[in-house]
């Protein structure tokens, strides 16, 4: 998707950025958060930013707060994105949910909800440690809107106002469906103290309801929003690592809904995204 109206400066450091990033300026640096309350902004080991972000030669990278999660992936999926298409930069920080980490003090003060993901944007505050950004899909949303400047992974709210309604649509379906349903599958499947077949089932039954609507969404399509055959968007990044997550409550196989991810079909979206350098280096962050 691209926005009618581009502002020169956009392009101009989109280009920029683009042969920076050909030139090999890219990559991001990890810092580990283990469960000590004095949780750490500073990337460890004296490795600090390698390159500038979209918006200015001098803006900070952004710091990603997160672990192995689908909520944790869509995030770094769309921030690889970012890298990939400006050249953005930004820091990792593993935050071990296994241990607690994400109910230390010092977490909480960027999330109340004590959750991954969390976005840290020291270029728009002037306070430390900057901007702190919770739940993943306001994080999507917040990175189109500072940073995605050619509007390329979600349309512009005013020149395209039909398309990115959508892009809210199918960013909201899987937040407040595919999301919690299955969030909470992994729960009765993997977590309960005791066997609660009822509610195993209930959860299961439910999120395969819902890939049964992405399935009819996508008869025909190749992404999720966006006129024809659809343009990839954050909505995409949004509802793929989740997807892809299916065997961890019990669901074998995407066989039953064959858009969604064909029996050896090759164009279906899980593969047609799966195929993106950008995706499969989110999937592997942290
Ligand atoms: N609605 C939130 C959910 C975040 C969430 O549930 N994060 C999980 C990992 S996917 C987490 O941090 N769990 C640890 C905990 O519940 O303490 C979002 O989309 O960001």
């Amino acid at each position: 998707m691209t926005s009618l109206a581009r502002p020169p400066f956009a392009l101009s450091a989109a280009r920029q950025l683009a042969k920076q990033a050909a030139h090999g300026r890219g990559g991001h640096t990890t810092t580990a958060i283990n469960n000590n309350p004095a949780l750490r902004y500073k990337t460890g080991g004296g490795m600090g930013p390698r390159y500038s972000t979209a918006t200015s030669p001098s803006a900070k990278p952004l710091s990603l707060y997160t672990w192995r999660t689908p909520n944790g992936r869509k995030v770094s999926i769309f921030l690889e994105e970012l890298k990939a298409h400006y050249g953005l930069a930004y820091d990792v920080h593993p935050v071990d949910i296994s241990t607690g980490a994400q109910k230390a003090p010092s977490f909480l003060r960027l999330n109340p909800n004590g959750r991954i993901p969390v976005l840290v944007d020291a270029n728009r505050s002037s306070g430390s440690p900057g901007h702190a950004v919770f739940e993943s899909g306001a994080i999507l949303l917040y990175l189109a809107q500072h940073y995605d400047t050619l509007r390329t992974f979600a349309a512009d709210p005013q020149a395209d106002a039909e398309t990115y309604s959508e892009v809210l649509q199918w960013l909201f379906f899987t937040h407040g469906g595919i999301g919690p349903m299955q969030g909470q599958a992994g729960h009765f499947v993997r977590a309960a103290p005791e066997d609660i077949p009822y509610a195993k089932k209930r959860y299961i039954d439910e999120t395969k309801r819902l890939y049964g609507v992405l399935d009819v969404r996508l008869k025909d399509r190749e992404w999720l929003t966006g006129p024809d055959k659809g343009t990839y968007s954050i909505a995409d990044m949004n509802a793929l690592p989740w997807v892809t997550v299916h065997g961890f409550i019990e669901i074998e196989t995407l066989d039953e809904w064959p858009n969604v991810k064909g029996l050896h079909c090759e164009q279906a979206w899980v593969e047609r995204a799966m195929e993106r350098p950008a995706v499969k280096a989110g999937m592997q962050v942290p």
